[in-house]
């Protein structure tokens, strides 16, 4: 699919601020797909439809999660997880895109999940550092994400859950299983 005939599909699922924000996703996965020499189309399309299905109602998207062979368990989770898996779904569905890479990409967008693709890793992350972004300690996560696609990933993943900690929300298994699986990167796993 072409980048162009992506941007006509999502900009009419989402409100402006948030195709805005997916179009700046697409342009810094692409800057960082350059940097660690994985595909920019890839990255920029998947940036793109990340977030198509992030204003379907409630009600659809857990009756496709209860259809799918999506686990159940999200369900008891924040309804705001539901857009990523779901989004994989439907750009197959509704837009035809069926590439594997770029739906994992859109499905671990917002908790991620042990040994991610490095596809998956660039999207979370553009997520996480795009310009619009300003989240505490965004900065170092920046910084990072010029030399250390893992180390990146896994300050931004620890940012999010002392932020969803200090909410006393739950934290979807994932979320730790990619924390966990980073960290092994990061200090060898002793602690
Ligand atoms: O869709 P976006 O707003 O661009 O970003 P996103 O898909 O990363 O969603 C971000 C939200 O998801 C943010 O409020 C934090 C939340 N989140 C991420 N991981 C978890 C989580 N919420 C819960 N309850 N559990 C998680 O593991
Ligand atoms: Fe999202
Ligand atoms: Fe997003």
């Amino acid at each position: 699919m072409k980048i162009s005939k992506a941007k006509q599909l999502v900009e009419p699922q989402l409100t402006k601020k948030r195709y805005d924000h997916s179009i700046r996703v697409a342009k810094t996965a692409h800057y960082l797909a350059e940097l660690y020499e994985e595909s920019t189309e890839k990255a920029e399309l998947a940036g793109v439809l990340h977030d198509y299905a992030k204003y379907r109602s409630l009600e659809e998207m857990a009756e496709r999660i209860k259809r799918s062979k999506l686990p159940s368990d999200l369900l008891e989770f924040h309804s705001e997880l539901w857009h990523a898996p779901v989004g994989a779904l439907i750009v197959e569905e509704e837009c035809g895109l069926k590439d594997e890479a770029i739906q994992l990409a859109i499905k671990y967008h917002t908790t991620g999940r042990a040994n991610m693709t490095a596809l998956e890793k660039i999207i979370f992350l553009a997520d996480y550092i795009e310009p619009g972004r300003s989240f505490p300690g965004i900065e170092e996560v920046r910084e990072a994400a010029e030399t250390n696609l893992d180390y990146a990933c896994w300050l931004a993943l620890r940012n999010t859950i002392q932020y969803l900690l200090r909410r006393k929300a739950k934290i979807y298994p994932d979320t730790f299983h990619a924390y966990n699986d980073l960290s092994r990167h990061i200090n060898g796993g002793n602690e």
